[in-house]
Protein backbone atom coordinates (compact mmCIF):
# COMPACT_ATOMS: atom_id res chain seq x y z
CA UNK A 1 0.00 0.00 0.00
CA UNK A 2 1.25 3.46 -0.98
CA UNK A 3 0.18 6.78 0.43
CA UNK A 4 0.09 9.99 -1.24
CA UNK A 5 0.45 13.14 0.87
CA UNK A 6 2.00 16.26 1.74
CA UNK A 7 4.01 16.89 5.08
CA UNK A 8 1.81 19.62 6.09
CA UNK A 9 -1.49 18.11 5.40
CA UNK A 10 -3.08 17.48 9.16
CA UNK A 11 -5.67 14.58 7.18
CA UNK A 12 -2.45 13.10 5.65
CA UNK A 13 -0.93 12.88 9.01
CA UNK A 14 -3.80 11.53 10.84
CA UNK A 15 -3.78 8.50 8.12
CA UNK A 16 0.11 8.48 8.52
CA UNK A 17 -0.44 7.96 12.87
CA UNK A 18 -3.47 5.90 12.50
CA UNK A 19 -1.00 3.85 10.46
CA UNK A 20 1.53 3.69 12.86
CA UNK A 21 -0.50 3.19 15.89
CA UNK A 22 -1.53 -0.14 14.17
CA UNK A 23 1.54 -1.18 13.06
CA UNK A 24 0.73 -0.93 9.51
CA UNK A 25 3.47 -0.72 7.42
CA UNK A 26 2.93 1.63 4.41
CA UNK A 27 5.03 3.08 1.64
CA UNK A 28 4.99 7.31 1.62
CA UNK A 29 5.14 8.99 -1.31
CA UNK A 30 5.30 13.06 -0.89
CA UNK A 31 3.55 14.78 -3.42
CA UNK A 32 4.01 18.46 -4.81
CA UNK A 33 0.12 19.06 -5.43
CA UNK A 34 1.28 22.28 -7.64
CA UNK A 35 3.20 20.03 -9.79
CA UNK A 36 1.99 19.67 -13.20
CA UNK A 37 2.65 15.75 -13.11
CA UNK A 38 1.53 15.98 -9.42
CA UNK A 39 -0.26 12.00 -9.36
CA UNK A 40 -2.94 12.48 -7.00
CA UNK A 41 -5.62 13.30 -9.40
CA UNK A 42 -5.07 9.89 -11.42
CA UNK A 43 -6.43 8.47 -7.75
CA UNK A 44 -8.92 10.82 -6.79
CA UNK A 45 -10.83 13.27 -8.87
CA UNK A 46 -10.45 15.81 -6.17
CA UNK A 47 -6.93 16.12 -6.63
CA UNK A 48 -6.45 16.24 -2.91
CA UNK A 49 -4.34 14.53 -0.21
CA UNK A 50 -4.09 12.02 1.35
CA UNK A 51 -4.67 9.05 -1.09
CA UNK A 52 -4.00 5.57 -0.28
CA UNK A 53 -3.43 3.23 -3.37
CA UNK A 54 -3.77 -0.01 -2.35
CA UNK A 55 -2.34 -3.35 -3.75
CA UNK A 56 -4.78 -3.80 -7.01
CA UNK A 57 -3.99 -0.41 -7.88
CA UNK A 58 -7.59 0.57 -6.52
CA UNK A 59 -7.15 3.84 -4.47
CA UNK A 60 -9.31 4.93 -0.99
CA UNK A 61 -10.23 8.49 -0.12
CA UNK A 62 -11.07 10.65 1.82
CA UNK A 63 -9.04 10.79 4.96
CA UNK A 64 -11.80 9.39 6.96
CA UNK A 65 -12.14 6.20 4.72
CA UNK A 66 -8.86 5.62 4.80
CA UNK A 67 -8.20 5.90 8.67
CA UNK A 68 -11.43 3.54 8.87
CA UNK A 69 -9.98 1.03 6.46
CA UNK A 70 -7.11 0.56 8.16
CA UNK A 71 -8.42 0.48 11.91
CA UNK A 72 -10.78 -2.65 10.35
CA UNK A 73 -7.63 -4.05 8.71
CA UNK A 74 -6.23 -5.22 12.07
CA UNK A 75 -7.81 -5.98 15.76
CA UNK A 76 -4.64 -4.75 17.21
CA UNK A 77 -5.40 -1.64 19.16
CA UNK A 78 -8.62 -0.67 17.99
CA UNK A 79 -8.85 3.15 17.25
CA UNK A 80 -12.41 3.48 16.09
CA UNK A 81 -15.15 1.40 18.77
CA UNK A 82 -17.94 -0.80 17.93
CA UNK A 83 -20.07 0.27 19.77
CA UNK A 84 -23.04 2.52 17.75
CA UNK A 85 -22.65 5.45 20.08
CA UNK A 86 -18.98 5.44 20.73
CA UNK A 87 -18.50 4.94 17.13
CA UNK A 88 -20.71 7.92 16.48
CA UNK A 89 -18.64 10.18 19.32
CA UNK A 90 -15.63 9.03 18.02
CA UNK A 91 -16.40 10.31 14.25
CA UNK A 92 -18.07 13.63 15.74
CA UNK A 93 -14.88 15.14 17.67
CA UNK A 94 -13.08 13.68 14.26
CA UNK A 95 -15.78 15.95 12.26
CA UNK A 96 -15.29 18.81 13.98
CA UNK A 97 -11.32 18.40 14.29
CA UNK A 98 -11.42 18.15 10.37
CA UNK A 99 -13.88 20.76 10.13
CA UNK A 100 -11.44 23.30 11.87
CA UNK A 101 -8.70 22.20 10.00
CA UNK A 102 -10.67 22.72 6.41
CA UNK A 103 -11.14 26.61 8.44
CA UNK A 104 -8.09 26.91 8.99
CA UNK A 105 -6.63 25.79 5.45
CA UNK A 106 -9.35 28.18 4.01
CA UNK A 107 -7.52 30.82 6.12
CA UNK A 108 -4.23 30.17 5.36
CA UNK A 109 -5.16 29.92 1.03
CA UNK A 110 -7.24 33.25 1.39
CA UNK A 111 -3.52 35.01 3.28
CA UNK A 112 -1.39 33.76 0.82
CA UNK A 113 -3.33 35.89 -2.33
CA UNK A 114 -1.99 39.16 -2.57
CA UNK A 115 -3.54 42.04 -0.01
CA UNK A 116 -5.58 43.58 -2.47
CA UNK A 117 -7.07 40.42 -3.53
CA UNK A 118 -7.77 39.11 0.14
CA UNK A 119 -11.44 38.98 1.19
CA UNK A 120 -11.23 40.40 4.67
CA UNK A 121 -14.84 39.00 5.29
CA UNK A 122 -14.12 35.38 4.05
CA UNK A 123 -11.21 35.47 6.88
CA UNK A 124 -13.19 36.70 9.33
CA UNK A 125 -15.76 34.03 9.04
CA UNK A 126 -13.11 31.08 9.07
CA UNK A 127 -11.25 32.25 11.70
CA UNK A 128 -14.84 32.04 13.52
CA UNK A 129 -15.20 28.24 12.54
CA UNK A 130 -11.82 27.85 13.70
CA UNK A 131 -12.09 29.47 17.01
CA UNK A 132 -15.29 28.17 18.07
CA UNK A 133 -14.72 24.81 17.25
CA UNK A 134 -11.67 25.22 19.74
CA UNK A 135 -13.94 26.40 22.33
CA UNK A 136 -16.10 23.52 22.11
CA UNK A 137 -13.39 20.94 21.83
CA UNK A 138 -11.80 22.63 24.92
CA UNK A 139 -14.72 22.32 26.65
CA UNK A 140 -15.91 18.65 26.06
CA UNK A 141 -12.27 17.34 26.92
CA UNK A 142 -12.51 19.12 30.12
CA UNK A 143 -10.26 17.14 32.52
CA UNK A 144 -10.70 13.89 30.66
CA UNK A 145 -7.48 12.16 29.89
CA UNK A 146 -8.74 11.26 26.19
CA UNK A 147 -11.50 12.95 24.18
CA UNK A 148 -14.00 9.67 24.59
CA UNK A 149 -14.61 7.30 27.19
CA UNK A 150 -10.97 7.44 28.47
CA UNK A 151 -9.80 5.84 25.56
CA UNK A 152 -7.14 6.74 23.48
CA UNK A 153 -9.52 6.73 19.91
CA UNK A 154 -9.23 8.29 16.34
CA UNK A 155 -10.64 11.44 18.30
CA UNK A 156 -7.45 12.07 19.80
CA UNK A 157 -5.67 11.44 16.88
CA UNK A 158 -7.79 13.75 14.67
CA UNK A 159 -7.95 16.78 17.53
CA UNK A 160 -3.90 16.50 18.06
CA UNK A 161 -3.45 16.59 14.01
CA UNK A 162 -5.76 19.73 14.13
CA UNK A 163 -4.15 21.50 16.74
CA UNK A 164 -0.45 20.92 14.89
CA UNK A 165 -1.82 22.78 12.10
CA UNK A 166 -3.32 25.13 14.31
CA UNK A 167 -0.01 25.87 15.76
CA UNK A 168 1.72 25.95 12.71
CA UNK A 169 -0.01 28.34 10.70
CA UNK A 170 -1.60 30.68 13.64
CA UNK A 171 1.27 29.63 16.23
CA UNK A 172 1.77 33.79 16.91
CA UNK A 173 -2.30 34.40 17.34
CA UNK A 174 -3.66 31.51 19.20
CA UNK A 175 -2.07 30.57 22.27
CA UNK A 176 -3.28 27.05 23.11
CA UNK A 177 -1.89 27.25 26.37
CA UNK A 178 -3.54 29.95 27.97
CA UNK A 179 -6.78 30.15 25.63
CA UNK A 180 -7.14 26.43 25.16
CA UNK A 181 -5.79 24.18 27.98
CA UNK A 182 -7.03 21.31 28.06
CA UNK A 183 -6.83 20.74 24.71
CA UNK A 184 -2.98 21.95 25.33
CA UNK A 185 -2.75 19.23 27.70
CA UNK A 186 -3.69 16.56 25.59
CA UNK A 187 -1.55 18.15 22.62
CA UNK A 188 1.53 17.39 24.93
CA UNK A 189 0.75 14.06 25.41
CA UNK A 190 -0.21 13.06 22.47
CA UNK A 191 3.26 14.57 21.24
CA UNK A 192 5.34 12.16 23.53
CA UNK A 193 4.03 9.22 21.31
CA UNK A 194 6.78 8.17 18.32
CA UNK A 195 3.34 8.28 15.85
CA UNK A 196 2.92 12.17 16.51
CA UNK A 197 6.91 13.24 16.92
CA UNK A 198 7.64 11.13 13.32
CA UNK A 199 4.69 13.26 11.52
CA UNK A 200 5.49 16.71 12.99
CA UNK A 201 4.29 19.89 10.56
CA UNK A 202 7.15 21.52 9.15
CA UNK A 203 7.17 25.34 8.78
CA UNK A 204 7.25 26.56 4.96
N1 LIG B 1 -11.76 15.91 3.60
C1 LIG B 1 -10.45 15.65 3.04
C2 LIG B 1 -9.66 16.93 2.98
C3 LIG B 1 -8.38 16.76 2.19
C4 LIG B 1 -7.73 18.10 1.83
O1 LIG B 1 -8.39 19.14 1.81
N2 LIG B 1 -6.43 18.05 1.57
C5 LIG B 1 -5.73 19.25 1.14
C6 LIG B 1 -4.31 19.27 1.71
S1 LIG B 1 -4.33 19.72 3.42
C7 LIG B 1 -5.56 19.21 -0.37
O2 LIG B 1 -5.18 18.18 -0.89
N3 LIG B 1 -5.82 20.32 -1.05
C8 LIG B 1 -5.66 20.42 -2.46
C9 LIG B 1 -6.88 20.97 -3.13
O3 LIG B 1 -7.89 21.26 -2.48
O4 LIG B 1 -6.82 21.09 -4.37
C10 LIG B 1 -9.75 14.57 3.85
O5 LIG B 1 -10.14 14.39 5.02
O6 LIG B 1 -8.86 13.87 3.34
Amino acid sequence: MKLLYTVNSPYARKVRIVATEKHIEITLQEVVLADPDCPVKQYNPLGKVPVLILSDGDSLYDSRVIAEYLDNRTPLTSLIPKENRLKSAVRRWEALADGVCDAAVAVMLEQRKSEPMQDPAQIAKQMDKVTRGLTVLNHDLGQNKWCVDDTFSLADIAVGCMLGYVNLRFGKMINLATEYPNLDRLHKKLLERQSFKDSLPVPN
